[in-house]
């Protein structure tokens, strides 16, 4: 394949399940992936590494911290060795990761700019999504819909975007808002936008996010914040 594809994968002690998600990423799709270690006090570190990704290191907690600091080093890169796509993908396991060339291909094929992995429409095994992410989604993709057009079911993890477009959306949020940031800003910038199905699975692990009061509760407030924030 001509387009170079690098996968950044987040991870805050996913020992048990990072070495599968790495595992499991079709390899003549992608260049290079990068496990971003935000952190942990497990094994996630070296597991990534025998899996054979790249491993980063981003002390600050945060999602996006974690996000930023792959987006970092691929922007290092020399010219020629810059990815041409950027797949995010989470480090516990929900996500299948072998349905990447699905998020890819409209971008290869069709020219868009994003793609977002949407749950909603693939196939979820039962409890791989809490009440409160289920309800969350919709009201933040309605809340989109209304305030910037733009029609999306899931605000998913597992996604894919040209570089260049990742470049003009010039993304700064360092926690929970990311995913809804990368969104509203691509329909601001009226970028080519669409979404396929994915399947979800329940993650290895516990949940650093949703599976939490405080991680709800944080996200929630995040993900409306950051909706208002840039109307
Ligand atoms: N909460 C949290 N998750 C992080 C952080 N850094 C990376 N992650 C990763 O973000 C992904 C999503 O987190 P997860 O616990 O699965 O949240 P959930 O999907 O809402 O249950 C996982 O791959 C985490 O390892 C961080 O600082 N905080
Ligand atoms: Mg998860």
């Amino acid at each position: 394949m001509k387009e170079k594809v690098l996968v950044i994968i987040p991870a805050f002690n996913e020992a048990e399940s990072i070495g599968k998600v790495v595992g499991d990423i079709p390899k003549d799709w992608v260049r290079e992936v990068v496990v971003v270690n935000n952190s942990s006090t497990d094994a996630t570190e070296v597991n990534a590494r025998n899996a054979g990704a790249t491993v980063l290191r981003e002390d600050r907690r945060g999602y996006g911290f974690a996000c930023l600091k792959g987006i970092d080093y691929a922007r290092q890169k020399p010219m020629d060795e810059r990815p041409d796509i950027i797949v995010f993908l989470d480090g516990d396991y929900s996500d299948h990761p072998e349905q990447l060339p699905q998020l890819v291909r409209p971008i290869i094929e069709d020219g868009y700019d994003l793609v977002i992995g949407s749950r909603e429409l693939g196939e979820r095994e039962k409890g791989a999504m809490a009440p409160q992410q289920i309800f969350g989604n919709w009201l933040a993709t309605t809340l989109l819909r209304w305030f910037y057009g733009v029609k999306f079911t899931d605000l998913g993890p597992f996604r894919a975007i040209r570089w260049s477009s990742l470049m003009e959306i010039g993304m700064v949020d360092t926690t929970y808002g990311w995913t809804v940031e990368m969104q509203l800003k691509a329909a601001k910038k009226k970028m080519k936008c669409t979404e396929v199905s994915v399947d979800y699975r329940r993650r290895i692990g516990v949940s650093k996010i949703t599976g939490t009061i405080k991680g709800t509760f944080m996200a929630g407030y995040k993900i409306l914040y950051t909706i208002f924030r840039y109307l």
